[in-house]
């Protein structure tokens, strides 16, 4: 267990007072590092308030094309399968455009971990609305709120993930203690999938985007643990703790 600030993390982050993209990076950073992994671990990213940690992060990276980091990743990992790689990427990016390519990933059984940061918006652009926003919620692109009846239902990611032939797959948040503990427990369950040969590991992490949503640091982390949890209850979905690749 680190008590310590970990040394991945070279600069301090660049995100807004009170954005979780922070705590997820440490908890990212305090496992590859207890995993001992850290200095040979690549990682994709595309676009979006994600893609801060590549000054910060002290790991090698790469930026893909929006929404593709998945397919990079897949690529990386094919050719350099002693390494350990992943992808960190927000809701935007992985469900819009990326859609296909993280499902790709997923029906393929990519042995890669997938980092996938659910803030019910796009954050870097201005808080457009993202296949995660709530039935009702506002953002820029719904400002009388989120209508399902005109846009479908929002996209829960792991609902369909758990239909394929996946390693893993996890819901956390970072809102209390205990909760940045579960979610530091599925990232850690999430590598040593993929450590092991078992294939394609996914983490969702429910986090508040202060900045966007309109609210202070403390009154965005209660949104997530009531409002947003409800929704997307946390929890893990797939543990099939089987080799898949020799
Ligand atoms: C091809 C292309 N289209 C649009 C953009 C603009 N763009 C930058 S970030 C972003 C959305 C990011 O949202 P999300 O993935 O949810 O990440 P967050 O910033 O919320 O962490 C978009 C659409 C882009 N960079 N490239
Ligand atoms: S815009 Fe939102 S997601 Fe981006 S750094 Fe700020 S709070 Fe975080």
């Amino acid at each position: 267990m680190i008590k310590t600030k970990p040394q991945t993390l070279i600069v301090d982050n660049k995100y807004c007072p009170g954005c979780g993209h922070g705590v997820i990076n440490r908890l990212v950073a305090e496992v590859l590092e207890e995993l001992g992994v850290a200095d040979q671990t690549i990682g994709a990213v595309a676009v979006g308030c994600a893609c801060l940690m590549i000054d910060t992060f002290g790991i090698d990276w790469i930026q893909a094309q929006h929404g593709r980091a998945a397919a990079v990743a897949a690529a990386i990992k094919r050719c350099r399968p002693d390494r350990t790689v992943l992808t960190y990427q927000g809701d935007g990016d992985a469900l819009a455009i990326g859609f296909s390519e993280t499902m790709y990933a997923a029906i393929r059984n990519e042995n890669i971990t997938v980092i996938f940061v659910n803030n019910t918006n796009f954050g870097m652009t201005g808080g457009q609305m993202a296949p995660t926003t709530l039935p009702g919620q506002k953002t820029t692109t719904s400002p009388y709120g989120r209508d399902c009846a005109v846009t479908g239902n929002p996209l829960k990611a792991i609902d369909m993930l758990k239909t394929l032939d996946i390693a893993y797959a996890a819901r956390g948040a970072v809102t209390t203690a205990a909760e940045i503990a579960k979610t530091k427990r599925y990232i850690r369950n999430a590598f040593e999938a993929q450590l092991n040969g078992e294939g394609y590991s996914f983490v969702e992490v429910l986090s508040p985007c202060p900045t966007n949503w309109g609210m202070t640091p403390l009154a965005a982390k209660e949104r997530v643990a009531s409002t947003i949890q409800e929704y997307y209850p946390v929890g893990e979905f797939v543990k099939r703790g089987e080799k898949r690749h020799d």
